[in-house]
């Protein structure tokens, strides 16, 4: 198995883990409904949920907690995060907002209508959710090679440029406010982009005339990718392949609880002026005044520094190379995984992991359960439970073209010793898995189910 370079810090204070009983995690599972969202974390020993918002900060960004300027309008702190943010993304406007969603609410609530239509080389399930619940519809253009788990295509998080031009001149552009691309492509497994493929996006989209906007959440762990997989860039420092990709764009929406590494935070940027007159009233009216929208002074701050943290080349090796062990260790006990791996996390392929489990009986949620049954690891499906919905027209079932279960790694957070025990719990999964069993829903909401539904085992 590939080592990684040891981690680029030590650890200067720590959370305890507590380990639970077999007997206690059916128990516990059983209450929670089989979901896995609804366990209480003290009884997760392994959280792979997800790499949002859960990693650890540094020195530096505590420090800068204390220097977060509270103060309602105009704070020393946002003025720092706005020269980070000018600094890396370059865009003429931003205003912060708690977390990405909030950004993705903002902008689809100012630009998608009834009927039109999003795309994206991958919607992430809020932005799919955004656009639809504002009556839009999103639409992913990921290349045919990321329907492949097996294929190693180096940039499998890439838009399919043909199918792009082909999208807009049969949709129209006049029915498409604005396109997306997504770095990197959760969806697809956490797969990178390359920058001759947002080039190709962003010039298909703007010889349309339509704004380009950028999912940035991961956009530090792509300019890593890019640096090391693409022809051009090996001298360049992530930050400077960081600002040719946003130069590319009209905007982007952001999650700071990935790359920007804090616990909570995000932010929306664009050129246009009108529209970010717009994007301030819609500020003011839902998440709060320009300067804080809607987080303390303090976390701006933490987000500030970390921006420049989660470019750091040294962070980005490691990090990289520890998805690329947990992917490798679990190729080898014969866990078929998305390869190559993914930046911040690995993608399981259950459906080929549990071939005697139909779609309909999730083979991903199922193995999420028994990760947390057998090693009280927890993991989050992308497959049919998050992904599938019945088509507005002909109310038939449009399933996703995997059934994936993510281990996503917090950042900073877990070591080579931790992701040795998920690799093991996962060989002992590997060994019985003729026996695991499928699930159905038993209660379920109308948008995002899999966050609160409920399952029961069949049979
Ligand atoms: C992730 C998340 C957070 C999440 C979502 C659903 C289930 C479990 C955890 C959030 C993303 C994302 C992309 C590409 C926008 C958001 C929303 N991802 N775009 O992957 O991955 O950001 O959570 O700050 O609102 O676990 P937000």
């Amino acid at each position: 198995m590939p080592a990684y370079p040891p981690e680029p810090f030590r650890i200067k204070m720590v959370e305890p883990l507590r380990r639970t009983t077999r007997d206690e995690r059916e128990r516990l599972l059983a209450e929670a409904g089989y979901n896995v969202f609804r366990l209480r974390s003290e009884d997760v020993y392994i959280d792979l949920l997800t790499d949002s918002g859960t990693g650890a900060m540094s020195d530096s960004q505590w420090a800068g907690i204390m220097r977060g300027d509270e103060s309602y309008a105009g704070a020393r702190s946002f003025y720092r995060l706005e020269a980070a943010i000018r600094d890396i993304f370059g865009f003429q406007h931003f205003v912060p907002t708690h977390q990405g969603r909030a950004a993705e609410h903002i902008l689809c609530s100012l630009l998608v209508k009834p009927g039109v239509r999003i795309p994206n080389n991958g919607h992430f399930d809020t932005t799919g959710a955004n656009i639809r619940a504002a009556g839009g519809h999103p639409v992913d253009l990921g290349i045919e090679e990321a329907k492949d788990p097996a294929n190693r295509h180096p940039f499998k998080g890439n838009m399919d440029l043909e199918k792009l031009a082909r999208f807009i001149e049969e949709t129209g552009p006049e029915r498409i406010p604005f396109g997306m691309m997504t770095v990197t492509n959760n969806t697809a497994g956490g797969q990178p982009v390359s920058m001759a493929n947002i080039k190709g996006a962003a010039a298909i989209y703007h010889r349309y005339g339509i704004p380009f906007f950028i999912d940035a959440c991961r956009y530090a762990e792509n300019a890593y990718f890019i640096k090391m997989r693409e022809e051009g860039y090996a001298d360049k420092a992530p930050i400077e392949i960081a600002r040719e990709m946003f130069s590319l764009a009209d905007g982007c929406t952001m999650s700071a609880k990935k790359d920007a590494l804090v616990n909570i935070g995000g932010f929306l940027c664009v050129n246009d002026d009108d529209l970010f007159e717009r994007i301030k009233q819609m500020l003011i009216l839902r998440e709060g005044f320009p300067t804080y929208g809607g987080l303390a002074g303090r976390d701006l701050e933490a987000i500030a520094i970390g921006l420049y943290e989660g470019l750091d080349e040294e962070y980005l090796a490691y990090r990289v190379a520890q998805t690329t062990y947990l992917g490798e260790g679990l190729l080898a006990a014969g866990v078929p995984i998305v390869e190559p791996p993914g930046g911040h996390a690995v993608y399981v392929d259950a459906g080929r992991f549990l071939p005697h489990i139909p779609r309909d009986q999730f083979p991903g949620q199922a193995l999420v359960i028994e990760m947390y049954r057998v090693g009280g690891v927890r993991a989050v499906e992308l497959g049919s439970v998050a992904f599938a919905y019945p088509d507005p027209q002909s109310g038939e079932m449009v399933y996703p073209p995997l059934e994936l279960v993510r281990l996503a790694i917090p950042r900073r957070m877990y070591t080579r010793s931790h992701l040795d025990y998920v690799i093991e719990t996962m060989a002992e999964i590997a060994a019985h898995r003729d026996a695991v069993k499928g699930v159905r829903i038993t209660r379920q909401p109308k948008l995002l189910r899999h966050f609160t539904a409920e399952f029961a085992i069949v049979g």
